[in-house]
Formats: C-alpha cells, sequence, structure tokens
C-alpha cells in the first residue's frame, strides 16, 4: 500500500468546536463556534494542517455534547448556521484545505425525528429503525432488561432502556439519550447513505465515522461476561464490535456513495485488536475505509476489557510494541495507519505517556511530535496537542468535569461505595487522570482574559486551564528562544520536515531498532521503493537518563535535530549514545 494519495500525505487536524474559539457569532455566549474556525485558517494553514476535522456541529440536544444528532443536516445555533459552513469550507479550499465531517451513526439523538416516530408506537412506520427488545421477568415477576450489558458512558446502568409508552426495551449503548439505529433495516442503511451525499455534495471531502464497529450487533443479544461482580450490568464489547453484517454494510457505503467522490475515510474502532478483524476494514483491496482508529495507544492504561475510566500500570515497552505491531501489520498486509495519541474522549498526551510537570511539559511534548511527525501513517492533531496543553490540575474540584461520562461514572461510584473512603478517593484520582474533560478546556490562545477564547465577561462554557498564562499559542507563536524552539514551532518544522521527506516519513519501511534501555524507542525509516533515503529516531520515554546502543549495521551519517534545541544533537556516531529526560533525537544514515 505504498501507491501515494493526497489522503495519506495529508495532515488531519481535529476540532472540539464548543472549545476552540468563541467569536460571540453563535446563539450562547461562552462557547465555541464555527465563524471562529475560520478566524484560525491561516494559523492552522502555517502549521501545516491539509485536513480540518470537525466533532459534530449538528443540531443537537447536547446530552454528549453533539455526539447524540436530531438533525444531520442542520447546524446547531451555538455553533452558527448552515451559510457559516459554506464560508468555512470556500475559506479552507481557499487555501488547499479539505473539510472533514464528524459522522455519528451508530445512534441518533433521542429527539431526532426517526426516534420520535420509532418510539410513538409498535405499529410506527419507523418502529424497526432502532432496536426494540421484549423485557425479561424474573420467577418473582420482576422486570430485567434483555440482557447484562451496561451502558458505555459512565456504566452507571443498563444498555437497555425502559419505555413506559410501547412497553418494550430500545438499545443504547451510550446513554439512554443516544438510541441505536437498527442497521440491520435497508431503510436506516439508505437513511445514512443519504446524509453522507448531503455532506459530500455541499464540499465535505470525507468522514471521521463515529464507533462505526458497532452498527452490526450480534445475533441474539447474548449476556457479557461478568467483570466486576460488584457493579449489576457488565461491560459488552465482546458482544457487540464488529458483529456479522459489519464489513457488508461498509462495503455498501462505499459501493453506493464514497467510489462516487473522491474522499477520505476514518473509522473510529475501539475494542478491537485482532488483526484479520482489522485489515478486513482497512485492507486496499477490500473496498471498505481508509483507515481507522485503533485504540491500543490511547487504551495502554485501562484494566483489559474495562471501559476507559480505570487505570492499569503500563511501560514504555508497550508503546514500542503497540506501535512496532501496527507500523508492522500495515506495511506486510496492505493496509494503512492512522496516526495518533489524542482526541477529544482522552487526557492529554503529554501528562499521560511523559510528565507535565512546568520542567518536562515542553520536552515531553516535543518527545511526541518527534515520534508521530515520523511515524507511516497519516497524521491526526487533537487542538491545543500542538501547544502541549496539559491535564485539568488536580487540584481541581470535581464539580468542574463537565462530561457526562465524568457525571454518571462519579455517581456510581458514590452509590456503590458510599461508605468507602478509600474507593472514592481512587475514582477522583481516575477522573484526575483520565477524564474526557482534559482535552475538553479552551483552546489556550493567548494569555489575556479567558486566555482569548472568549471575550472578557463572558463564561466560558468548560473552564480555562489554570497554566494558560504560561502556556499559550501567541507565546510560543512568538517564542524567540536562542536555545531552543517552542512547541508550536517544534510542530511546525515537524511538519514540514515530514513533507518534505514524505517518502521516508508517511510512505516508507520500518524497522524497530532494539537498544540497552527499556526505556527507549527507536526505529529506522527508509524511503519506499529504492531505501536511498534513511532516518533512525531515538525516543527517551523516561525522566531520567539513558544510554542507546547504535547497533550493529546502522550506519549513521548525521545527528540531524533534537528535542533539547535548534542545534543538531553532538552525539556519537557509532557506539553509546547518551539521552537527557524525554529527550528525542532524529539522525540520518549514510
Ligand atoms: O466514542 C466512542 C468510544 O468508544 C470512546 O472513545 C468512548 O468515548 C470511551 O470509550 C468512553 O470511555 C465516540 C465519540 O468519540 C465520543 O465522544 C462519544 O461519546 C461516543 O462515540 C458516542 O457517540
Amino acid at each position: 500500500n505504498t501507491q501515494p494519495a493526497w489522503w495519506k500525505e495529508a495532515v488531519v487536524y481535529q476540532i472540539y468546536p464548543a472549545s476552540f474559539l468563541s467569536t460571540g457569532s453563535g446563539s450562547i455566549p461562552g462557547w465555541g463556534d464555527i465563524r471562529g474556525v475560520i478566524n484560525k485558517l491561516d494559523y492552522l494553514k502555517h502549521l501545516g494542517v491539509d485536513i480540518v476535522w470537525l466533532s459534530p456541529i449538528f443540531k443537537s440536544p447536547q446530552v454528549d455534547m453533539g455526539y447524540d444528532i436530531s438533525d444531520y443536516k442542520d447546524i446547531d445555533p451555538r455553533y452558527g448556521s448552515l451559510a457559516d459552513v459554506d464560508d468555512l469550507i470556500k475559506g479552507l479550499k481557499a487555501r488547499g484545505m479539505r473539510f472533514m465531517v464528524d459522522l455519528v451513526v451508530n445512534h441518533t439523538s433521542d429527539q431526532h425525528a426517526w426516534f420520535l416516530n420509532s418510539r410513538s408506537s409498535k405499529s410506527a412506520a419507523k418502529r424497526d429503525w432502532y432496536i426494540w427488545q421484549p423485557a425479561k421477568y424474573d420467577t418473582d415477576g420482576k422486570r430485567n432488561p434483555p440482557n447484562n450489558w451496561s451502558m458505555i458512558l459512565g456504566e452507571a446502568n443498563s444498555a437497555w432502556t425502559w419505555d413506559e409508552e410501547t412497553q418494550e426495551y430500545y438499545l443504547a449503548l451510550f446513554t439512554p439519550e443516544q438510541p441505536d439505529l437498527n442497521w440491520r433495516n435497508p431503510e436506516v442503511r439508505e437513511a445514512v447513505h443519504d446524509v453522507l451525499r448531503f455532506w459530500l455534495d455541499r464540499g465535505a471531502s470525507g468522514f471521521r465515522m463515529d464507533v462505526i464497529n458497532l452498527i452490526s450487533k450480534v445475533e441474539g443479544y447474548p449476556d457479557a461476561e461478568v467483570v466486576d461482580p460488584n457493579a449489576p450490568y457488565q461491560p459488552g464489547q465482546k458482544q457487540f464490535a464488529n458483529g456479522p453484517h459489519l464489513h457488508e454494510y461498509l462495503q455498501d457505503i462505499n459501493a453506493k456513495v464514497l467510489r462516487h467522490y473522491d474522499t477520505i475515510t476514518v473509522g473510529e474502532m475501539p475494542f478491537v485488536h485482532d488483526e484479520t478483524e482489522i485489515i478486513k476494514v482497512v485492507g486496499s483491496a477490500r473496498k471498505e475505509l481508509n483507515m481507522i482508529f485503533i485504540f491500543d495507544l490511547v487504551d495502554i492504561d485501562n484494566v483489559p476489557g474495562s471501559f476507559r475510566l480505570t487505570l492499569h500500570p503500563w511501560r514504555p515497552t508497550d508503546i514500542r510494541r503497540i506501535i512496532t505491531k501496527y507500523q508492522r501489520l500495515m506495511l506486510d498486509q496492505d493496509g494503512w495507519n492512522s496516526i495518533f495519541i489524542e482526541n477529544h474522549d482522552n487526557p492529554r498526551s503529554v501528562s499521560r505517556y511523559c510528565d507535565d510537570s512546568d520542567a518536562f511539559r515542553a520536552l515531553g511534548a516535543k518527545l511526541l511530535c518527534l515520534m508521530q511527525t515520523t511515524l507511516a501513517g497519516t497524521l491526526y492533531i487533537y487542538q491545543g496537542e500542538e501547544l502541549g496543553m496539559r491535564n485539568l490540575r488536580p487540584e481541581v474540584p470535581p464539580e468542574e468535569y463537565k462530561d457526562i461520562e465524568s457525571i454518571n461514572y462519579w455517581r456510581k461510584m458514590n452509590a456503590l461505595y458510599p461508605d468507602s473512603p478509600g474507593k472514592l478517593e481512587e475514582a477522583r484520582r481516575v477522573l484526575q487522570r483520565k477524564a474526557r474533560d482534559h482535552a475538553r478546556t479552551p483552546v489556550q490562545w493567548s494569555g489575556e482574559v479567558n486566555a482569548g477564547f472568549c471575550a472578557e465577561g463572558t463564561e466560558p462554557w468548560m473552564m480555562v486551564n489554570t497554566d494558560y498564562r504560561t502556556v499559550n499559542a501567541k507565546a510560543q507563536r512568538e517564542y524567540e528562544g536562542e536555545e531552543d524552539l517552542s512547541v508550536l514551532q517544534f510542530w511546525q518544522r515537524g511538519l514540514a520536515s515530514r513533507k518534505e521527506h514524505r517518502d521516508c516519513f508517511v510512505y516508507g519501511g520500518f524497522e524497530v531498532l532494539e537498544g540497552e534501555s527499556e526505556s527507549v524507542f527507536a526505529y529506522k525509516r527508509m524511503s519506499r521503493g529504492d531505501g536511498k533515503e534513511a532516518f533512525v529516531v531515538v525516543l527517551n520515554f523516561s525522566g531520567g537518563e539513558v544510554e542507546w546502543r547504535v547497533p550493529e549495521g546502522v550506519k549513521m551519517e548525521k545527528w540531524v535535530t533534537g528535542t533539547y534545541g535548534k542545534k543538531a544533537p553532538e552525539l556519537a556516531l557509532e557506539g553509546t549514545v547518551k539521552l537527557r529526560a524525554w529527550e528525542g533525537v532524529l539522525g540520518m544514515c549514510e
């Protein structure tokens, strides 16, 4: 799969519109809006971005921040209007950039006209557009849901919601306000195709497809295995992910819609690690999706088999193992990678994988930048990642957390363990480390009031991280370090170098290099086809000094750049190389 294509070399930038920039043109003060995105197009172009992906801006009751859509063809007034989106697309095109739509079609909002019709009666025209099942009754007559699956966002309850009116349960995997569509019904599939066409015809260039691997559910809705005996419901992902008709539905989308346009597609595919299953979706001959988001790297600190709000120890060798697995898989089996370590559902990467204290924050952010800009695949940056934004500070009280997942989780833990301060302390720690809220604080544009996110006197919908006076885009753009670059400048340079050497970094071969230290992740990249150009990347994932030995057979020509300074690193070309805390270096081979 080393055939060049625009969507392979593109750099995609994810915008979480509520927190990007508020110009006051939307209907709710303190919310980011589409005009805010338009205002920053030059900033994005200058950074090196090619495609802008916007998290959902459609009409929505906002139970799950727009991932609960009530009208796929209209814009939520808090973000602006369809006319604003048309202007945005125009502005992107004028700069040679493209627009990617967030397609959320595993479920709709419970306020979508389709669901309102579906729940109105058992004989409603769209009854079968959603997943309805009768109750199960105990011998003593107690009513139970059809199985033991828990809902995903916070796991406070069953994935099935009882409907009094029609006396049946409907499936809603995320929250009760997000009922799952019944993709077995061909009318549903056609309605989805129609949504895709609507946005493509309006000028969109492709889709990020939300939990697309959940659209086909297992037959018979079997119970999930018990992971937490204390909890009334259990994570059921083994049952509901990558069901029997997934590939058929994806090929159908491709044949009926995508192949008539020039598009980029990336499917969000949590819970799946099986190589065969992955290649079925992204194999170049399969005509399903260009690429998917694989979760192994962002799930590195989850208890296996559980949902995200758990803590699990991990080591730098896990990063090496996971990345090597997927770099190799896609090269060997003709698939395509997506490179990402942040999004709106995860904590900030520098806080998770490195050390976000003042002394090391910028270094860690540069290390992660060097890694991502030198890996094979299409690169995704999440807003603020290019600034090295970090998690909310631990002392921030839980009331500042606004995400439905955090709220449900906190409620669940309080209900389960009311008399166990230890358990609740642990739950606090889970939120401090892993809440989705950390990625959702407003982008820090400047050191001014509200970090320049919204006007003075306006309350941002979510608190600005307290570090904005030191961590912000203006300071990093204007930074004139004698010795080094700001995180933003480092990203700019990394993206430019990735493009300049695309045959190597985007399309080239990958070889992991073993060394002395467990904390080092080192690899070699060589240009596609001839392998003429080759680079070595050495990354120290630890806060201590480490030694790494240049392997026999690797002939270093020179060290080109590193995370510690503007000048080329002064390191040995053979034998042992010493790296400082969180240091990453890039060298060229003969
Ligand atoms: O996320 C789906 C998903 O499985 C996770 O990333 C999820 O947020 C995590 O497991 C919770 O711990 C997508 C969206 O990205 C997310 O924002 C939505 O809440 C979800 O789908 C429902 O649409």
